[in-house]
């Protein structure tokens, strides 16, 4: 099938081709998918430069604990489904939003630098463990940032933390010359006596304003989905199960409980993946946002 791609992606293409190192190949790959037509037809072409882009972030983060003689204070080891990373200068309250979304405890102060090394925590948003980690913040100092920056570049989404749209403007400057283009949230904190029209929103650590919006916006920058499981002749459960987008009935099935791949036999669908409602399905059966399934096992 034609991709029909537009005349910027091809350009794109060339340039990939053409990078000088690794941190340029993944900079320009993200910028790539960015401009890569988003149709069906166009499904495998994206689904490979996603597979390059994990591909160069593993050997990357590899190479990073290799070029590191003895445990680095700044080395970060990735779990869960994905990694988020807290990043911002200092006092914009990274700690503060680690702890409210997540099981790590960091120290909060209205000291400057509090943290020094990352502080990581998991995020449990409805099944789908989330890494989060706070980085030190920013020093405008090379051999620091570096570092830390080295970290954003591999993680699957930075939530910039600011309270001023001086600070906006400059983090996005130090993303640009360091060519970092991982998929980003703008995230103005301190809602409670600030306000930044720079921001994309603005959360309070203080009154928890905004912090439910904060999850699902990293739902869908992850691009996770949410789906609703039911038993026959009920209302669908309240808690969502989160998969990754393109998840198939089986990775529901194995999802709700090791055994239920082995028992299944036909799933009953409602919502958008569902070419009618109630639709009997398989185990293929690929899931869109916000789909109800009923899975039956053999008896
Ligand atoms: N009013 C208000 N204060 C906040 C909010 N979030 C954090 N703070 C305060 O801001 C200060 C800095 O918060 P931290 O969470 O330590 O900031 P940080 O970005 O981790 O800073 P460092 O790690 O020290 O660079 C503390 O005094 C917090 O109590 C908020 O939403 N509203
Ligand atoms: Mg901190």
């Amino acid at each position: 099938m034609p991709i029909n791609a537009h005349p910027e992606f091809y350009e794109m293409q060339v340039e990939v081709a053409q990078a000088k190192n690794k941190e340029e190949k993944l900079f320009l790959l993200e910028k790539l998918l960015s401009v890569a037509p988003s149709h069906k037809g166009a499904e495998r072409l994206r689904a490979d430069i996603k597979l390059k882009i994990a591909k160069l972030k593993k050997e990357l983060e590899k190479e990073k604990t290799q070029k590191k003689s003895g445990k680095s204070k700044f080395s970060v080891k990735k779990t869960g489904d994905s990694q988020v990373v807290l990043l911002g200068f200092t006092n914009s309250g990274k700690s503060s939003l680690l702890s409210i979304l997540t099981n790590a405890k960091p120290k909060i102060s209205e000291w400057p630098f509090t943290t020094k090394v990352p502080e990581i925590g998991t995020m449990d948003i409805d099944g789908a463990k989330i890494q989060m980690v706070e980085l030190p913040s920013l020093k405008d100092n090379i051999d620091e940032d570096t570092e830390i920056l080295a970290i954003a570049r591999t993680s699957d989404l930075i939530i910039c933390v600011v309270t001023t749209n001086e600070e906006v403007n400059r983090l996005l400057k130090i993303l640009e010359i360091k060519r970092i283009a991982i998929p980003k949230i703008i995230l103005g904190n301190k809602e409670d006596y600030l306000f930044l029209n720079k921001a994309d929103f603005m959360v309070s650590t203080l009154t928890k304003t905004n912090i439910d919006r904060l999850k699902n916006e990293i739902i869908k920058k992850l691009n996770l989905i949410k789906i609703k499981t039911k038993e026959p002749g009920k209302l669908p459960e309240n808690k969502p199960v989160v998969l990754k987008k393109g998840a198939t009935i089986k990775k529901l099935a194995e999802t709700i409980h090791k055994d239920f791949v082995k028992k299944f036999s036909h799933a009953l669908i409602w919502g958008k993946s569902a070419k009618f409602p109630g639709q009997r399905t398989g185990l293929d059966h690929k899931l869109e946002e916000g789909d109800i399934v009923e899975i039956y096992l053999r008896k």
